[in-house]
């Protein structure tokens, strides 16, 4: 008997073994891009682990992408278009629901006009291939002026720059991390984020093997981070002065001649040097050293180390975007990378030459400061307005008033400054459409929710984040489940939006123009986009495979290795002179700006510094309803060190109130001596709990809204851009707070 059992049981297993399949695929999560194998059974995961072979990350992943398999069975996803109704919401038809948005987006137009209909669009888009091929044809159908992205929650100051120097908003530097023997981090956690604007998987061992080389890292962070721990050097800065201290080590190179003059000749595509100089004379270390909170000693050796290192990199990302002088900030430490040799030079920050080079295909992307918003003036940059003013042009009424908004994978109210602020201003649209995952923060405004097949469902390329990356490589990723039947991928509702509305508005023609793109499926985009790009079958060659294709790289599961970062200057500029001027005029105008930083009366010794913290397991405003990354519950802290404890007479783990000018909340304390004294930090995504929200686990484990504080007025000089950094706070410890 007991045999007999033995031997079903075996044969049970074989047959599991024989059904069990295992998938390789690259994360999509964050910028990493990490390969995963997944194993499945009948339509569920069994395991998620690090693939070993793939060609970029060699077996590297993060606490995040197990959850992959919590995305796919989450209960609270959204499988079909919701309707809100009077009696609340009715699960309604694919056709129902297309034919009601378009209509709705058609009817608004008519009545008000083009830029009567808003689009905000979130991070996630970035992180799905069919959305991202699909977007920008839907948002030219819409035609709308009122288009408003999280990246101006994040990088625009960066995108801006770009556009400046290079030509091209999205020609990003990226440091060339394996090759590097000085890496100087600015506002940036990487062993916590997985890095941005710089992907790579496993950026511990890539610092380990930098220091194992004799190289160095030294980190600028108000906070003695996970990164700057693992650092050889962390230096705290006051937040939101990043400027004064990039200002002073432009100056030291300049006032101490720290770059060899043959150095400049040989890049004589580089010009505005003397003018640099002019404009660096008035900050020497000794001048703004106490306003950063960094000594003119440190940041003088600082400046010499960096120019006498072989190759060097100064990486600035969120930290010192999302600050008052981010764009300032920005290009100084272009200026820096410039000045000291290591722009576009092995070891220093280089240019990707990317399988999809859509730098190329997107050229007219690169403009920026072309109109202006409604209400508050401010810049347009790449075709988008800043998410500081989304609510202001929803609230203020007048011709061009957002009557109508779509938002597409991006929940504003819990990532945009002044957050409540928009949270009324969505409340007050005549109509509202939301293609999004969950009935969260944001969608609870909707009036219809258009929910995609996503995650483990979609075939995934990066061609985005590709352009970023640490060294050239191609990745492609077939679904690992096909979609149910029922269901819509991201694109296949933005694609059905835009014919409806190019019906409608090109008529006739709008029916051969369906003829192609029809045709023109995501997969024929990528193949197309592969085929013409610089390894492409029909554009270059590569090695032995003969040109890149779809096919070919489907026949690669574990990604192509293109090779490491080479020289791509002056060729790759997209400006019209192809020269890199080191003054834009933009540049020129805002600088005397700074003198406001320099000239701050020392601050109220009550007042702390807010500024942000990611955590590990959580991504933005949308991770906080999987059981595997929730183990430790809410983990919504603000840290504070324990001398500002002990002065406000507080202790670990209280309840305090915390008051900027925009608004209050309630949080608790976490004692830290690994934080600058007289700050504070609190990460954000936090907030959920929100009436009329299906999140069963977030809402068990709210946190809160850290952007109830940060101010949607005080942006970014430049750009707009949200300001995270620096916001004053006053911390109270009173009794009632200790009550909730
Ligand atoms: N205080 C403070 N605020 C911040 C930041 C900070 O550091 N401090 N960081 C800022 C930054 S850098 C960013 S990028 C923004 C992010 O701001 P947002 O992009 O507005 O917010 P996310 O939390 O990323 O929201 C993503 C939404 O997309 C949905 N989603 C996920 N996958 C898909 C998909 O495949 N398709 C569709 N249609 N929807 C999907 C999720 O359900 C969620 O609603 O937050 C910003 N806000
Ligand atoms: N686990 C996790 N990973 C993520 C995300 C997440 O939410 N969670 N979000 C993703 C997104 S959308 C983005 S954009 C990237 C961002 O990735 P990063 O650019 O690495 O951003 P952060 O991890 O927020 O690190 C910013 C650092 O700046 C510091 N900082 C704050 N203010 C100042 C200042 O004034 N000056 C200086 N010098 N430093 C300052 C903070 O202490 C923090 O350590 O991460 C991505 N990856
Ligand atoms: S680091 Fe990013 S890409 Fe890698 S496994 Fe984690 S979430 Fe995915
Ligand atoms: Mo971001």
């Amino acid at each position: 008997m007991d045999l007999f059992r033995q031997h079903q049981i075996r044969k049970e297993q074989a047959l599991l073994k024989d059904l069990t399949k295992t998938h390789y695929r690259t994360c999509h999560l964050c910028e990493a891009m990490c390969g995963l194998e997944i194993s499945t059974l009948k339509g569920e995961v069994l395991s998620i682990r690090g693939d070993e072979k793939d060609v970029y990350s060699k077996g590297h992943i993060c606490p995040k992408a197990v959850a992959l398999q919590d995305i796919h069975a989450d209960p609270n996803r959204l499988r079909q278009p919701m309707r809100r109704t009077e009696n609340g919401w009715e699960a309604i038809s694919w056709e129902e629901a297309l034919q009601e948005a378009g209509d709705q987006i058609i009817r608004i137009q008519k009545e008000h006009g083009r830029d009567a209909v808003g689009i905000y669009t979130g991070n996630p888009t970035v992180h799905n291939t069919g959305t991202i091929l699909y977007l920008y044809d839907f948002m030219n159908a819409v035609g709308t002026r009122n288009r408003f992205a999280s990246h101006s929650l994040d990088q625009l100051p960066q995108m801006f720059m770009n556009g400046e120097m290079f030509g091209h908003q999205a020609m990003f530097t990226v440091p060339d991390l394996e090759r590097t023997k000085y890496f100087l981090i600015i506002g940036a956690n990487p062993l916590v984020s997985n890095g941005s604007i710089m992907s790579t998987p496993d950026i511990r061992q890539k610092l380990e093997d930098l220091q194992a080389r004799g190289g160095k890292v030294v980190v600028i962070d108000p906070r003695k981070t996970l990164t700057a721990k693992a650092a050889d050097e962390h230096l705290a800065i006051i937040p939101g002065t990043d400027v004064l201290l990039l200002l002073a080590l432009v100056h030291t190179f300049f006032a101490e001649k720290l770059f060899p003059q043959n150095k400049l000749n040989r890049q004589p595509f580089i010009h505005g040097y003397q003018e640099l100089e002019q404009l660096v004379l008035p900050y020497s270390p000794e001048t703004v050293a106490v306003n950063c909170g960094i000594s003119a000693q440190d940041i003088r050796l600082l400046a010499r180390e960096f120019s006498q290192a072989k190759s060097a990199i100064c990486y600035g990302r969120l930290g010192v975007s999302t600050q008052a002088y981010g764009t300032l900030c920005q290009w100084l430490i272009l200026c820096l990378n410039i000045l000291s040799g290591n722009l576009d030079r092995a070891g220093g920050v280089m240019f990707t030459k990317p399988a999809i080079d859509f730098l190329s295909l997107l050229k007219h992307e690169a403009k920026a400061l072309r109109w202006k918003s409604r209400v508050r003036g401010l810049p347009e940059v790449a075709g988008d307005l800043p998410a500081t003013t989304l609510a202001d042009e929803i609230l203020t009424p007048g011709e061009g008033q957002i009557k109508c908004l779509v938002t597409v994978a991006g929940n504003p109210v819990l990532s945009t400054p002044n957050g409540p602020k928009l949270d009324r201003a969505l409340g007050q649209l005549d109509y509202m459409i939301a293609i999004d995952l969950y009935l969260n923060e944001t969608t609870r405004h909707a009036n219809l929710i258009l929910p995609p097949a996503t995650g483990l469902e979609v075939i995934h390329y990066d061609f985005v984040l590709a352009i970023v990356a640490i060294r050239n490589m191609a990745n492609f990723s077939p679904a690992v489940f096909p979609k149910k039947a029922n269901m819509r991928y991201d694109w296949e509702i933005l694609y059905a939006l835009q014919k409806r509305l190019e019906k409608e508005k090109m008529g006739f023609w709008a029916g051969f123009k369906h003829l192609i793109f029809d045709y023109l499926t995501p997969e024929r985009r990528l193949d197309l986009a592969l085929r013409i790009g610089p390894y492409g079958v029909w554009g270059g060659r590569f090695g032995q495979i003969n040109g890149l294709s779809l096919a070919a790289l489907k026949k690669r599961p574990h990604g192509i290795d293109l090779g490491a970062l080479e020289p791509r200057l002056p060729g790759r500029l997209f400006t019209k002179d192809k020269k890199i001027n080191l003054v834009p005029a933009n540049i020129v105008k805002d600088l005397p700006r700074v003198q406001d930083l320099m000239q701050a009366e020392s601050k109220d010794p009550d007042t702390l510094l807010l500024f942000g913290r990611r955590q590990l397991n959580s991504n933005n405003s949308w991770f906080h309803n999987y059981a595997r990354l929730m183990k430790k519950g809410d983990t919504c802290l603000a840290q504070i060190h324990p001398n500002d404890a002990t002065k406000h007479g507080i202790v670990d783990e209280q309840v305090v109130t915390i008051r900027s000018k925009t608004g209050e909340i309630k949080i608790r304390v976490d004692l830290c001596e690994d934080i600058l004294p007289g700050t504070i930090s609190i990460p954000h995504g936090w907030g959920h709990g929100m009436e009329g929200t299906q999140l069963d686990l977030a809402n068990q484990f709210p946190g809160v809204n850290v952007n109830i504080l940060t101010d949607d007025l005080e942006v970014e000089g430049l750009t707009g851009n949200a300001v995270f950094q620096g916001i004053p706070v006053q911390i109270i410890s009173d009794t009632t707070a200790n009550q909730i």
